[in-house]
Parts: structure tokens; sequence; C-alpha cells
């Protein structure tokens, strides 16, 4: 959990204009990467949150960069959403700004921070309930693309480069071996061993782009289940959050990821493996969702791709928490010394049922 003292917060959020007095801030979410929190203001007797989040550098190199997506998206998503005669509250997060009209500062150390108006009633799940969340949030998900095809201006900043190639990702896993500084390599040849098994696979869909059969569109790229918030009180899927990686991308990657954080029973770092499996209810139920939200969008090809891209992107988030376990956890944020090797195997688990179910998943398409 992100410490910081509550001077250093309160110094951050008054130079975003909020019209309230600062009282605390909580650390808050599940983030892996930036650290969050949630402030409290009393505004005329009135009790109101917002959130507040540092960028992590390491991660985003280029913070100003980053803003200015999200500042675009958030942007043309309430225009989208106002054009559409649809109800704004709670459709989008809503960026604050300083008086310099800015969306970000900076502190003293080089951090960028961000805030953004706090969603009530509503909340992000790790653990998916039913089908219908399934649906909603693949619905929500997939809105969220056709939001963004007639997104105004220059291509989005790729804020980290090659964030879905996974051939180059499992480069990532080759140059961690080989450097092994905390000598973990050895311990983990079966996961390693799982990895390379797939390896020709790793680059069908980034293929299928080259040769023109899916397109490049603006996609989110971090679409797990905790990543959009749900209506508390109509369980709709409203507000897609960590807009961080939004760019030029493929939308099977974002339809894979879906499948790997929602179809799973478990924890992400859930180690007893018995718990962790590929639900083929929960799949059909974001298959449903996904083509109710994106559907005349996406191209038959991408379609056909729908199931292999579930298995895709599992092998590569699990193939970066296995590197990141031999490189000494430097990227994804830990609670325990395992963590990212136990994330990785739970990943691996997934491919496995995955593989497992794959014909019946691709009748279902
Ligand atoms: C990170 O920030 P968070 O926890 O939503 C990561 C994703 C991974 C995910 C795995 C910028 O997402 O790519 O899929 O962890 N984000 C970044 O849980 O690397
Ligand atoms: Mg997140």
């Amino acid at each position: 959990m992100p410490t910081r003292s509550q001077k250093e917060i309160a110094s951050i959020i008054n130079q975003f204009i909020v019209y309230g007095d600062f009282l605390v801030a909580v650390p808050f979410g599940f983030g892996h990467v930036n650290d969050t929190f949630q402030l409290t203001f009393d505004q005329g007797g009135i009790r109101l949150h917002y959130t507040l989040q540092k960028i992590n550098k390491n991660v985003f190199t280029d913070p100003v960069k980053v803003m200015e997506n999200v500042d675009r998206v958030t942007a043309h998503v309430l225009r989208k959403i106002r054009e559409g005669h649809m109800e704004t509250r709670k459709r989008t997060l809503r960026l604050l700004r300083t008086e310099e009209n800015k969306p970000y500062v900076f502190d003293g150390n080089g951090d960028c921070w961000r805030a953004y108006v706090f969603v009530e009633h509503a909340r992000a799940y790790e653990v998916l309930e039913d089908t219908d969340q399934a649906f909603r949030i693949a619905e929500g998900f997939g809105e969220f693309q056709k939001q963004l095809i007639d997104l105004p201006g220059d291509r989005l900043t790729e804020t980290i480069p090659d964030f879905h190639n996974t051939p180059k990702r499992i480069e990532q896993l080759d140059a961690a071996i080989k450097a092994d500084p905390l000598g973990r390599a050895k311990e983990v040849a079966r996961e390693i061993d799982f990895v390379m098994n797939r390896r020709a696979e790793a680059a069908t869909l980034l293929k299928l782009n080259q040769e023109g059969a899916i397109p490049e569109r603006i996609t989110h790229n971090d679409t797990k289940a905790n990543n959009i918030l749900i209506d508390d009180l109509s369980g709709n899927a409203l507000c897609v959050l960590d807009l961080d990686t939004v760019m030029p991308g493929l939308s099977l990657y974002d339809f894979g990821d879906m499948v790997r954080s929602a179809t799973n029973p478990a924890d992400e770092d859930e180690i007893n493996l018995d718990k962790v499996f590929m639900r083929m209810d929960m799949y059909e139920a974001l298959v449903k969702g996904y083509l109710q939200g994106a559907g005349d969008l996406l191209t038959a090809a991408e379609k056909e791709m729908l199931p292999f891209a579930g298995k895709l992107i599992t092998l590569e988030i699990g193939t970066r928490f296995l590197a990141d376990y031999i490189n000494g956890d430097t990227y994804f944020k830990i609670q325990r010394p395992t963590q990212n090797l136990d994330r990785a195997r739970n990943q691996f688990k997934m491919v496995a049922s995955i593989e497992e179910q794959m014909d019946k998943m691709k009748k279902l398409i």
C-alpha cells in the first residue's frame, strides 16, 4: 500500500481546483502499477470524495503524454455520451484541472499526479460474481472501443511501446533468464518451458495485423475486469478506468484480457490452482456482451480470433509476471515474496484450461 503523509497529499491536491477543505486521504484499490488514494473533502458541510493518483514513472516514462491521451479520451467519451443523449453521470472519468488548466501536477520528486471525481455507489470487482456481470463488463469495454473510433486529432501516443507485442514479451523473459540477478531461473524451469513451448504462436495476432487481416484501432489495452466500474444500483458497467494505456492496438488483446480476468473464479494470485480455470459460462457471457457493445465494429477475422485472443494474452501476462519474478520484482507491486511467481503460475493454469476448452470456445463463435 502506498504511504504518503496527509500533508504531502494536501499540498498536491490543493494545486487542483477543488471547492472544499481537504480532510483525509486513504490508500485505495488494487492496481499493480500506480499509487491510488481516495480523498475526502468537506464542501459547505457536504462530504465529497476525489481520487488522487501518482503515475508510476518507472513504467510511464512520459507522464505528460499519458495525460494528454487521457484528457483527449475522457473528453471525447463525454462528448459521445452527450451526443447519444445518455445520462452522463458516472459514465466516464472526469479529470480535475489546475488554475493553469492542466490535468496534472508534478511534485518535488518529479512524480506526476492526477485527480478525478470519485465515482460513488459503483465498484470494481476483482472476481466477477455472475454471468450478468461478465456480459456487462464486456459490453462496457466494447462500447468504449466503439466510442473511440472517431477520436479527432493525431494518433494517440504509444505510452508503452510494444505493450502487447507478445514475441517481444517472450524476448524480455529470455533477457531475464540470461541476467538472472537473484538466481531464480533454475527454480522456475517448468514455468519457463511452459512459455517456450508456446512461443511459435506468440506472433499470430501481430502477423494478422501486418497482413492487413485485422485492423489497428484505439484500444484500452488493460481490460481486466477490475478496470471498469459496475454501478451498485443498475448493475451496468459504466465507467472505464485505468486509461494510461489507451492507445493504438488490437481489439483482440482487449477481449482476450477480459477472458483472462473475468472467467477466472479465483484471484489473479491464488495459489491453489485447483480453484483456477476458465469458466465457460462466463466466456459465453463475455462474447455476447462484447458483440453487443462493439459488435458492428468487428470484422469477421476479428470475431474468428476471439477464443485464441484469450489464450494469447493470458500467456503474455503470465510471461511478464514470470520475467518480473526472475528480475527481482522490479515492475509489478508485490505484497509477498513469491507473489509474481504465484501470479505467473495462475496465468499458466488459465492458459492450460483455455487450451482444454478451445474447441468448445470456437464452436460458440
Ligand atoms: C497492470 O495497473 P493494473 O494493475 O490495472 C498492468 C497490466 C497487467 C495487469 C495484470 C501498465 O495493470 O498490463 O495486465 O497489471 N499495467 C501495466 O494484473 O503494465
Ligand atoms: Mg487497474
